[in-house]
């Protein structure tokens, strides 16, 4: 299934009346309208294979059909939704969930719906069916060396399949900690950890780089191996400059500042990127933006001024991508959602007016530094965000076109009602 360039042109012809007021009201208000159009237009936020399905809770899990059976349908799933929005551009692969096989055939594909590889995830928190040895008390950590011998081995396969596919970046998520006080020797389990990463980044080619995520919880509950950014900025400074450490918004202990992790780890030059998505509670992997968008902003927002105080570039000086997925949204209306609602944020804080706020920040003038803020914030940008998707050649409302064209049934058709993407 594939949008033609009639029905995207039928679409914006229909929204173009309104949209013009709206764009044009801002575009008369807002001086730099112009020039976060052109950032927002070479953003592009990548994909995640696992999220094209239906996501799970341990009660259960719903299927809403038509899902990607097979790497190839997952490529043409992101490639519907970066025909939509054409701020999805990247896909992040989760092995063994993905299987590629014939890498010239994938790469083509991903060629012909304009996508690129970013990274490449292992899995040592499950077992799979060949495998020699148990996960069960954890991989990179465990206390066996043929268990982390395994578990390095399929990370350096990992690396090798990126490479096939034009990826630069692996990134290692550990289940490894412990259950209950006792169980592990913490710094046992960490220099363990340590020797083995130091193995995998050894594999690492010239230009690769390896993002190290933290999570302070679940599936184990009393300790995780690399359970916050200290531990994970511990890592990456030991391993050297090619490890970095990836933020996974969901993954902190409630109320944390991730907006001050952020500016931190941006400092240090130790910010790899990013898995967005949004939570109430923990590991949510909710929408992004859905339940704390004031969040998201301000977290764009040290972004913007950290990467403009290093002279990075926006689109590629980190790894931005999604990690979200549930239960009861159609998983590609759901995705849409995320990048428009990353989009919006990142166009708010390109909007803040950074001499002013630090002037204020430098007068110690605390009204002024809010206000500041959170006018950016209160500034309906979406026109803004939509007049960018609509010059880079995407649909004004990516969620209209979508059920407009009733692609979901479309899908279902072509792949039948009762599928389970691969992985989940
Ligand atoms: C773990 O909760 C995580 O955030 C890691 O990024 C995994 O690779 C991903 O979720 C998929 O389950
Ligand atoms: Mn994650
Ligand atoms: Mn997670």
């Amino acid at each position: 299934m594939e949008i033609t360039q009639n029905q995207l042109e039928a679409h914006n012809d229909r929204a173009s009346k309104a949209h013009q007021q709206s764009f044009n009201f801002i575009a008369a208000t807002q001086q730099r309208v112009e020039e976060v159009i052109s950032k927002l237009i070479s953003f592009q936020v990548a994909i995640p294979s696992w999220a094209l399905g239906t996501g799970g809770t341990r009660f259960g899990r719903f299927s809403g059909g038509g899902e990607p059976r097979s790497l190839d349908e997952k490529l043409a799933d992101i490639g519907l939704l970066h025909r939509l929005n054409q701020s999805s551009g990247a896909a992040s692969l989760h092995i063994p969930w993905d299987v590629p096989q014939d890498y010239a055939a994938i790469r083509q594909q991903a060629q012909h719906y304009n996508l690129r590889f970013d990274a490449m995830n292992s899995n040592t928190f499950q077992d799979q069916p060949d495998q020699a040895h148990s996960y069960k008390f954890g991989s990179l950590h465990h206390a066996d060396p043929a268990v982390r011998k395994q578990a390095v081995e399929h990370n350096i396969e990992v690396i090798r399949q990126g490479i096939e596919l034009g990826s630069d970046t692996l990134s290692i998520w550990l289940a490894d900690g412990s259950c209950f006080p006792g169980q592990l020797n913490f710094r046992k389990a960490f220099q363990r950890t340590l020797e083995s990463l130091q193995e995998i980044y050894a594999a690492l080619p010239e230009h690769w780089k390896v993002f190290v995520e933290y999570k302070a919880f679940e599936p184990n509950f009393y300790s995780t191996t690399i359970g916050d950014w200290g531990q994970s900025l511990l890592f990456a400074n030991k391993l050297g400059p090619k490890a970095f450490t990836l933020v996974d918004l969901g993954h902190h202990l409630p109320n944390a500042n991730i907006e001050q992790i952020v500016s931190l780890l941006l400092m240090e030059e130790k910010l790899g990127g990013f898995h967005f998505n949004d939570s109430k509670y923990g590991d949510d992997d909710l929408t992004a933006g859905s339940i704390k968008p004031y969040q998201l902003f301000l977290i764009f927002n040290e972004l913007v001024e950290g990467l403009d105080a290093r002279g990075l570039d926006h689109a590629t000086g980190l790894g931005w991508m999604i990690d979200a997925s549930h239960n009861v949204k159609d998983p590609l209306e759901d995705l849409l959602q995320s990048v428009d609602a990353i989009m919006l944020a990142y166009a708010q804080a390109l909007l803040v007016d950074r001499d002013a706020l630090t002037a204020a920040q430098d007068n110690n003038d605390v009204t002024l530094c809010q206000e500041i803020l959170q006018d950016a914030f209160r500034t309906d940008l979406r026109p803004v965000v939509r007049e960018a998707r609509l010059r880079a050649g995407g649909a004004a409302n990516p969620v209209g076109l979508y059920r407009e064209l009733q692609i979901r049934q479309q899908l279902i058709s072509e792949r039948g009602l009762k599928t389970v993407a691969t992985g989940l």
